[in-house]
């Protein structure tokens, strides 16, 4: 398991992330994995093909809007599989509840460096076992400046853990310090141009971050980070919260906005 259980919150933090592991109990990440899974038959139920507002992102991902939260397939799966919801937490009062709980808000206060704390946005990553894909090398930072401009600074993500992670099902790997260096280059031969360019980025130093379920990770959005594909049988499922300093508007309620990527390298 990454970072050896011997680091103090202070040295991890020096990292930009810190490892809290097993800060859930079994039973309360049971019912948070049964209330993810409630969530997205619901959602999956009244999206039949066709029926949603759909966009094709420009690497061929497909997204439906419905409920107010995005469905986000896998791109590869057959039959189809849901990468990811977000926003999800407004739609079940067992994933609602974490954004108040000290376990987690306590060490986010730490890393927004705000001893208010609002909401940014919410996912569940469902890693699907056998099809759930990679994320290649990304910062969190860029999606969100299209959004929410230098504001997206200060947002941190508490990512909780639904299933044991390890690096055959697709467990983060994350640069430590690589957020002291800002907004890394992009890729400008990628279609999206929200990814790093690992020619002009060094990641030879990434930590795999495999732990229990959970465990909670909290990262900031300049870290730079990517997950393998979920080679096992079993499902790797995780809950994000983002978290921002309070009194910010939330994710949802600001139009993306392609072209303030050309204000970033
Ligand atoms: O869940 C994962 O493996 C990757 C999470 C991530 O990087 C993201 O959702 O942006």
């Amino acid at each position: 398991m990454f970072p050896a259980s011997h680091d103090s919150l202070d040295e991890q933090l020096a990292r930009g992330f810190v490892l809290l592991p097993r800060l859930l109990g079994p039973t309360e990440t049971r019912a948070l994995g049964e209330a993810a899974e409630s969530v997205l038959a619901r959602v999956t139920g009244k999206a039949p093909d066709g029926a949603a507002e759909v966009t094709v992102w420009p690497d061929g991902h497909r997204l439906e809007k419905v409920d107010g939260t995005t469905v986000h397939w896998e791109p590869e799966a057959r039959p189809p599989a849901v990468r990811s919801l977000s926003p999800v937490t407004h739609l079940d009062p067992v994933l609602d509840a974490l954004w108040t709980d000290d376990r987690i808000t306590a060490p986010v206060r730490r890393i927004v460096g705000s001893a208010r704390l609002g909401r940014f946005t919410s996912k569940v990553n469902f890693k699907r076992a056998g099809v759930g894909s990679e994320f290649h090398w990304h910062q969190d930072y860029p999606y969100w400046y299209c959004c929410a401009g230098a504001d997206a600074r200060d947002v941190a993500t508490a990512m909780v853990f639904l299933d044991d992670v390890t690096a055959d099902n697709g467990a983060l790997e994350i640069v430590p310090g690589s957020h002291l260096a800002g907004p890394a280059p992009r890729d400008r031969s990628e279609p999206t141009g929200l990814l790093v360019d690992t020619a002009r980025t060094d990641v030879r130093g990434a930590v795999t971050v495999e732990a229990p379920a959970g465990s909670v990770l909290v990262f900031p959005g300049l870290a730079v980070h990517r997950s393998g594909p979920n080679r096992t049988a079993s499902d790797r499922r995780s809950l994000l919260l983002c978290f921002q300093p309070a009194g910010r508007p939330e994710l949802a309620a600001l139009p993306y906005r392609a072209e303030r990527l050309a204000d970033l390298p």
